[in-house]
């Protein structure tokens, strides 16, 4: 199937589809126990991230159990900062420790943007594969996370309820947080042109801590390098289609980066009223989103119920189902399969 012909595609280019296509936040992940089987085979996370096969064969699982419209390469937003020479490491139960960035000196042991591939290679191999092994009508998505998302890691070294060392960072050494933004910055210009020339046919950009990001440090920090990353993109691959999720801002701000960064379709977390997703976003650009991941855990009627009424809101343009943020360890499979028969019956 030629790629503006996917349902996903269709979507993007703004058309509005009787039936969603759908696809989950964090599809293969630990919900999944074939996902658990293979990462164990792995080892841990990052050496199945590395790992080629293993990470396209976890890419695939949640496509053979459910049969989704897209696959989303198996890899994580951190992997761009363990490139530019920061330590990264992931404590089980916890989540990741990276070393931090908070002055001038750490900044200079950075590496530069022009070796980035001589440890993200692997990664472009999984696009690769997964090019040509993803069922005709899958859409294949490659992703990176945001600067700002990406940076709030880098400095505080974890992650954080409010993301309060990185705001601090550009009160006290504004200097430094910009040139790490513009590092990141063109790091994820190049990982994401790489990812492309593998075969990726649409990109998503997390922006997971937008929502702390307030006035003019959102335009600022959030909309200002999206807009940098989705113009440079284009100016190489013009159809290019790109998906933002400024997670947790607010209406305006959900407006504004539609607006200012051009992307194709904007993602919604789960606090954003629906109905008004429908009456504004929606009237400029196609929107993703946005179930409660949390019914995913407790199903039942609930989860139908909403998934229906979802679905019915956003019926009048383009919409993708998806979740308002990633499906959570707990959620359990079957439910998945109920959401999906919801969407589609
Ligand atoms: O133990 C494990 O198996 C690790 C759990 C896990 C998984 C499955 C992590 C650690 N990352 C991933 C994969 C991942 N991460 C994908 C793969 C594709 C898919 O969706 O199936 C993607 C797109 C991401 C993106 C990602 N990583 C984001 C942005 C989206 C979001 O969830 O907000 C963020 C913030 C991360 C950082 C990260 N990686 C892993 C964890 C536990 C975290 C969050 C840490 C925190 O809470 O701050």
């Amino acid at each position: 199937m030629k790629t503006n012909d996917k349902l996903i595609i269709r979507a993007l280019n703004g058309e509005t589809l009787t039936t969603p296509p759908i696809w989950m936040m964090r599809q293969a992940g630990r919900y999944l126990p074939e996902y658990k089987a293979t990462r164990s085979l792995a080892g841990d996370f990052l050496s199945l991230c590395y790992n080629p096969k293993l990470a396209t064969e976890v890419t695939l699982q949640p496509i053979r159990r459910y049969d989704f419209d897209a696959a989303i390469l198996f890899a994580d937003i951190l992997l761009i900062p363990q490139a530019l020479g920061a330590k990264l490491w992931f404590v089980t139960g916890e989540g990741p420790r990276l070393s931090t960035i908070t002055n001038q000196n750490d900044f200079d042991m950075l590496g530069d943007v022009e070796n980035i591939d001589d440890i993200l290679s692997p990664i472009y191999k999984t696009v690769k594969n997964l090019s040509s092994n993803l069922p005709d009508k899958t859409t294949l998505i490659g992703f990176a996370g945001a600067p700002w998302t990406v940076a709030t890691y880098m400095i505080a070294g974890r992650g954080t309820p409010d993301q309060k060392p990185a705001l601090d960072l550009i009160k006290s050494n504004q200097k430094v947080f910009d040139l790490l933004m513009s590092k990141i910055t063109y790091a994820t210009i190049h990982y994401l042109s790489k990812q492309i020339d593998a075969g990726a046919e649409v990109i998503k950009i997390f922006d997971s801590w937008a929502g702390s990001l307030k006035g003019k440090l959102f335009d600022q920090y959030c909309i200002e390098p999206t807009k940098l990353i989705v113009s440079e993109l284009r100016k190489i691959y013009p159809n290019i289609k790109i998906i933002g999720f400024p997670r947790g801002a607010n209406n305006a701000g959900y407006i504004n980066y539609t607006n200012m960064t051009a992307v194709d379709c904007v993602a919604i977390d789960s606090s954003v009223d629906t109905q008004w997703a429908a009456d504004y976003l929606q009237k400029i650009t196609c929107v993703q989103g946005n179930l409660d991941q949390r019914l995913l855990i407790s199903g039942g009627h609930a989860l139908t119920k909403e998934t229906k009424r979802i679905v019915k809101t956003l019926s009048n343009g383009p919409h993708i189902f998806n979740l308002g943020h990633g499906i959570t360890p707990d959620a359990n499979p079957d439910n998945v399969t109920k959401m999906i028969k919801a969407v589609r019956e």
